[in-house]
């Protein structure tokens, strides 16, 4: 291994804010698909809809508290299932137990309106590193 790389890997390991920055920054770049550094509503609409997809295991339109258990274990986050079902609870408008497209673009929006803290109708990197809570979930 290379020295430089070497500490890189050393720096993520004893700094996690640092590696917490830049993931932020990569799921940013992800998002910004027109690459104008600045996440419109389409855009964020359509990183919703991607992560919905993502969510929603077997495919039936909705996303249960198992399949959003298993999808935070695979992206390193895990929860136990009290705090899924709470996360759950909170988007799901209907009370059927389950987060279904509808609740979760409902979700979306919300969040994206709370993370555009100037209110200009566009979310930059810095609004996003302020805001409150993961970006897309
Ligand atoms: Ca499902
Ligand atoms: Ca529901
Ligand atoms: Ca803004």
């Amino acid at each position: 291994m290379n020295l430089l790389r070497c500490l890189a890997l050393a720096l993520y390991l004893v700094c996690p804010t640092l590696a917490q920055a830049d993931a932020l920054h990569d799921r940013f770049q992800d998002m910004d698909t027109n690459h104008d550094g600045r996440l419109d509503p389409r855009e964020h609409a359509a990183a919703a809809q991607a992560m919905f997809k993502q969510l929603d295991a077997d495919l039936d339109g909705s996303v249960s508290v198992d399949e959003m258990r298993l999808a935070r274990q695979a992206m390193d986050e895990p929860a136990s299932p009290g705090q899924v079902r709470q996360a759950i609870a909170a988007m799901d408008d209907n009370g059927d137990g389950q987060v279904d497209a509808d609740e979760h673009r409902a979700m979306a929006q919300a969040r994206f309106a709370r993370a555009d803290a100037n209110h200009d109708g566009v979310v930059t990197e810095a609004e996003m590193r302020q805001a409150p809570g993961p970006a897309a979930s």
